[in-house]
This record gives structure tokens, sequence and C-alpha cells, in this order.
């Protein structure tokens, strides 16, 4: 068994940013070496901190399946030439953030929107009620760039066809629509992944991925089990050509541990 999940709004709490409720099903993933690989919109700073108060270990994909970051020593043989990033090896995917940020600076004369950018880091703040030192690792992005959109559904359209033609897109996650590259996605980042535990395995692996929002449609359409996870602040998003797909009762951490506790029960594990 191997598990996807999304942090914002799934594992952590869209308010308050709490993992409370899943703690328990997080100690069970540990107790049976199930992995658990973090997919999220977040940057490395963030999540840097965020593994030590999960007690985290292994593989991680952030910026929205942007760079896949690979503790060293944690597989023996990668049979791919990595970037090396100090204690990691890294896999990327897409251009640097400078790019898009160049490539949008023009743009505001057409539509509403700021991106991180364009913020105060007290800005940043009030907007998703990050703590300071959090909204200063939010801020340290690699290859990606979320703004606050005031402009329309349409116009984000028109915004994503000019942006089209120089392999950039936008998806929107829990609070902000995010530019990035046009081969950045957490079901590539999460699929070249698998390839790796496959590598090292010698049976098929089963794949379980958990996620609120838009961003993770590709993911959930991608995974064995895809699990969507109740928003308190939006529909579910809905995954093409997965009538399959579970919806959880809970809200958040304690949607995903019951959506995760039923797993392992049918798995005879829990
Ligand atoms: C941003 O991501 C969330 C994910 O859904 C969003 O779009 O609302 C990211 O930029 C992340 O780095 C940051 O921690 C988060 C804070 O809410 O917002
Ligand atoms: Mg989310
Ligand atoms: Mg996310």
């Amino acid at each position: 068994l191997l598990l996807f999940t999304d942090l914002d709004g799934t594992l952590l709490d869209h308010h308050t940013y709490s993992f409370q409720p899943a703690k328990a099903t997080l100690e069970s993933l540990k107790t049976f070496a199930i992995p658990c690989v973090i997919n999220t919109s977040k940057t490395f700073a963030e999540l840097l901190s965020l593994r030590q108060a999960l007690e985290h270990q292994g593989p991680f994909i952030v910026e929205n399946g942007s760079a896949v970051y690979l503790p060293k020593n944690f597989f023996l043989n990668i049979e791919e030439t990595l970037e090396d990033c100090g204690d990691y090896w890294r896999k990327s995917f897409g251009p640097h953030r400078d790019q898009l940020i160049e490539l949008t600076n023009d743009k505001h004369d057409s539509y509403d929107f700021q991106r991180f950018s364009d913020m105060t880091c007290q800005e940043l703040i009030s907007i998703t009620g990050l703590d300071e030192k959090s909204a200063t690792q939010a801020m340290q992005r690699e290859f990606t760039e979320p703004m606050v959109w005031n402009d329309s559904k349409q116009a984000l359209n028109t915004l994503r066809d000019q942006l089209a033609p120089f392999d950039v897109q936008v998806q929107k996650g829990g609070r902000f629509a995010h530019l990035m590259g046009k081969q950045c996605d957490k079901a590539n980042a999460m699929q070249w992944l698998i390839e790796v535990y496959e590598q090292q395995s010698d049976e098929p692996i089963n794949t379980m991925a958990l996620g609120d929002g838009e961003n993770d449609i590709g993911m959930l359409s991608k995974a064995d089990v895809p699990v969507v996870v109740r928003s308190p602040v939006h529909a579910p998003p809905e995954i093409p050509h997965r009538s399959d797909a579970w919806l959880t009762d809970g809200y958040g951490p304690e949607g995903w541990a019951q959506a995760v506790d039923l797993w392992l029960t049918k798995h005879g594990i829990l």
C-alpha cells in the first residue's frame, strides 16, 4: 500500500492547519510501515518545518507537483539522474518561479489579482491565518506563484489562454490560483514516484490519494482509491470518470482519518 495526501484542507484543517484528528491514524500508518507521501502546494521551506511537526519521514512533493524531494539514502538505487539538494535528491518538473512572475508582471492592467510577490508578509498572514514563520516559509517559493484572483472566472480562463503558449498553466487551490509550469501537476509527480517505489518492490502497489481541491483532481483520478475530503468552504471537486471515488463524511483531517482507517480495515490491516 502507498498513500498520497494533500495537506491544506485535507490532512490539515482549512482554518486552523491542525492535524490533531488524524494523529492516531498517522500512528497506524507508521506502525504498519505504510508510506504516506505528502503531495501539497506548499513549499520546501514549509515542509521542512511541517514534516518535523508531523514526524514525517520519506519522500514528499512540493508546489503542486513541481518537485519531488527524496531523503538521501532512502531508496537504494534510483535509475535516474537527480539534482543534489543537500540532504535530499530532487526531481523537478517546472520552470523557476521568477519566470512566472516575469510573464505576469504586465497583466495587472488587464486583470484584478494579487500575487504572493505583490504582497507583504502581513498581507499573506491576514489572508491565510498562517503564523509569521509559516507565512515567511510560504513566500520562499521555487516553482509556482499563487495569486488571489479578484476577477471573474471568464477572465481567469482568458489569462489561461494567454499563458498556455508559454507552457504555463493556472490551477486552483483552497484560497489561491497558482501559476505553474505545464508539466507540473500532482498527478505527474505522484506517478513518477510510484515508479520509483515499484522499482524497489516485486509486488504491484495499491495507491490511495486524498485531496480536497481542484488541484487534486489529477492526482485523485490516477489513484487506485481516490478520496475527496470534504471542505468547509467549497464544494467537493468532481473527479472525471471516477464514480468510485470516496467522499468523506467528516471535514478535513477528521474525514481523512475516517477514509484511511476504512482503507486499512479493508486490507485487513486494522
Ligand atoms: C497556498 O496553498 C493553498 C492550498 O490549497 C491554497 O491555494 O489555498 C500555498 O501557497 C501554500 O504555500 C500556503 O501554505 C497556503 C496557505 O493557506 O496557501
Ligand atoms: Mg487542499
Ligand atoms: Mg495543497
